[in-house]
């Protein structure tokens, strides 16, 4: 089902304007791993519906229970191993191929949009696929570990090189997305709640320097409200409808 935001007198045809962009900028979240069988974060069988799940991803957790914290995340990794990237993720990668300047910000930290050709994917939240040294700030990746990984180097108690709630995104991450946001002529929002800052403030942004933006995802969110034009339904389904009609089958 496709709802125009409350701005739509901008006009819709998404796929017409994706033909003609010279930029574009696409923001995903959670919700497009969701048919790769990787559980989002705040829906029905969400991440976070445990509380406890929400004391873990924080670097408090990370200090008075690492063991706990890090079970969790290589469960998660564990999961994402076994996923394999969706429709929406190989649309996207297209999409990079067909326009000729393209950004792509994932608050995601599965790997699945570089698994599925993607290239040069900015990663706001970091990677679960590898470990940072607190002591030394080496970066490792991370295969079939378990228990608080060490370094190698200086032996100190590794991390998930994962942004947590509280901490600061990478300052050339957030410069790059927030100009990759302003200078596009379309801003694609995908599967993401729209909750979490400063990642959900970028459609925004786009909107202010006049870009066109839309919205794809499940349900609405605060995010459809600013958009030119929404599409309500699963991104597996309306992404690679979108392409075709913007390029072809
Ligand atoms: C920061 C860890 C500066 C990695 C994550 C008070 C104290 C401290 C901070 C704050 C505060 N108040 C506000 C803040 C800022 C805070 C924030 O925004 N809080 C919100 C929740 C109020 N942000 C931060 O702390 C950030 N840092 O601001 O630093 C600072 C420092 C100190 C103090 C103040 C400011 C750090 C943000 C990163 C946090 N790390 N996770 C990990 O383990 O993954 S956040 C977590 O949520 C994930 O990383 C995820 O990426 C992110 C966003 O979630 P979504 O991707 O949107 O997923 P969600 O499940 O929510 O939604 C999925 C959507 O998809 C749903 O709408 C669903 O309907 C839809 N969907 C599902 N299936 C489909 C679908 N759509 C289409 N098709 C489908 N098939
Ligand atoms: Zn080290």
């Amino acid at each position: 089902m496709r709802t125009s935001g409350a701005a739509s007198e901008r006009g819709g045809d998404l796929a017409g304007r994706l033909r003609s962009a010279q930029r574009v900028t696409v923001l995903t979240g959670a919700g497009v791993s969701a048919e790769s069988g990787v559980p989002t974060f705040r829906g029905k069988d969400g991440l976070w519906r445990d509380r406890r799940v929400h004391e873990l991803a924080t670097p408090r957790a990370l200090l008075e229970e690492p063991d706990l914290a890090w079970e969790w995340y290589h469960w998660r990794r564990g999961l994402v191993n076994l996923a394999a990237p969706n429709s929406a993720h190989y649309a996207l990668a297209r999409i990079q191929d067909e326009v000729p300047s393209f950004c792509l910000l994932t608050q995601n930290v599965d790997g699945l949009h570089s698994r599925a050709g993607s290239r040069n994917v900015v990663e706001l939240h970091g990677n679960i696929h590898r470990a940072r040294c607190e002591g030394c700030g080496c970066v490792v990746p991370l295969a079939g570990e378990q228990g608080v990984p060490r370094c190698s180097t200086c032996g100190s108690a590794m991390r998930p090189d994962v942004v947590l709630f509280g901490e600061s995104l990478d300052e050339g991450v957030v410069r790059t997305a927030v100009s990759a946001a302003a200078e596009c002529d379309v801003f694609l929002v995908v599967g993401t709640s729209g909750v979490v800052y400063p990642a959900a403030a970028l459609p925004g942004i786009a909107r202010e320097s006049g870009a066109f933006v839309a919205v794809v995802n499940a349900e609405p969110t605060p995010l459809s409200e600013v958009a030119d034009e929404s599409f309500v339904g699963l991104c597996g389904e309306v992404l690679p409808a979108l392409v075709a009609q913007a390029w072809g089958p």
